[in-house]
């Protein structure tokens, strides 16, 4: 019998103590101890609220209500708004006016910003790329000549730009000194490579003090390309087997020529310029600029 009532004990004790855990669990902040006493005669448990609360019939017990963390709850309430942003940039005065902005496109090439707008408001910018102008011709001209330097003359050039809008290939063409009294040609220095839109070539020649020619001459083709009579008309100059005429336009008046006393050279002026007419388009200046612009100095 004491064996059954013991066993009964037990029971009222297990049954006392789930009932305290759940209370526990319910007003005991997680991870603490739960304390309680057993009466040692009838087996029955309170719960206290702290350690050493025991009467001198009862036993102490404590334990631990945490037990292994369940699944995670369903999510919460949606949060209040946050607080306004800064105010954005004001330049932009519409979407139309975004129209014509520079802009990047995927493949990394510049471009411009198109705007399209449907019926239904929907709006589309789109970045086009800018498709470059189609190459011009390649156009070289004789631009500089350095003929005479004061006293003996040393060091002379000729210089060749090229003023077209694409690439000039060099190969075959050639700078060409013709002799003005017969026309025959006396020397000729050919050029290579590639001349960049805008760029010059500097060719290292000492020309005769005229009246002479000088021509730039594409040797395959057998064509003429520009051509400076100075000191004199070179009227017909032989190159390669053809006659040429050197004189482009008006003759350049005897009065503007490279100058003995005078540190200087022949330009075109404005730079580049070529209007196929020698007299409006040659000046002497006294700024030499072998390799870049001209500058027209009195
Ligand atoms: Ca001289
Ligand atoms: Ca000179
Ligand atoms: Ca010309
Ligand atoms: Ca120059």
């Amino acid at each position: 019998m004491k064996r059954e009532a013991l066993a009964a004990g037990s029971l009222m004790l297990a049954v006392l103590a789930g009932a305290a855990a759940i209370s526990a669990a319910t007003d005991t902040p997680a991870g603490t101890t739960i304390y309680g006493c057993e009466n040692v005669r009838h087996g029955l448990v309170r719960v206290i609220p702290a350690a050493g609360g025991c009467k001198r019939n009862e036993r102490a017990l404590q334990w631990n209500e945490r037990g292994p963390q369940g699944e995670a709850g369903p999510a919460g309430p949606k949060g209040d708004p946050g607080p306004a942003g800064p105010q954005g940039d004001a330049s932009v005065a519409s979407i139309g006016s975004l129209a014509g902005s520079a802009c990047t496109t995927f493949d990394g090439a510049s471009g411009k910003v198109a705007v399209d707008v449907t019926a239904t408001d929907l709006i589309t910018l789109t970045c086009e790329a800018t498709t470059a102008p189609p190459a011009g011709p390649s156009t070289l001209v004789l631009n500089e000549i350095d003929y005479d330097q004061p006293g003996a003359d040393t060091g002379g050039f000729v210089e060749v730009k090229n003023i077209g809008s694409s690439a000039a290939s060099l190969d075959g063409i050639a700078v060409v000194l013709v002799n003005g009294d017969d026309g025959a040609e006396y020397a000729r220095k050919a050029l290579t490579g590639t001349l960049a839109p805008g760029a010059y070539v500097t060719v290292d020649v000492d020309a005769q003090n005229g009246p002479d020619g000088v021509a730039l001459f594409d040797t395959a083709a057998a064509k003429l390309l520009d051509a400076l009579a100075y000191e004199g008309a070179t009227a017909s100059a032989t190159i390669g087997g053809g006659t040429y005429p050197l004189v482009e336009g008006t003759i350049l008046p005897a009065t503007v020529a490279d100058s003995n006393t005078e540190d200087g050279s022949l330009i075109r002026s404005p730079d580049g310029k070529d209007t196929n007419d020698a007299a409006a388009d040659w000046v002497f200046s006294t700024t030499k600029t072998p390799g870049a612009a001209n500058v027209f100095t009195p």
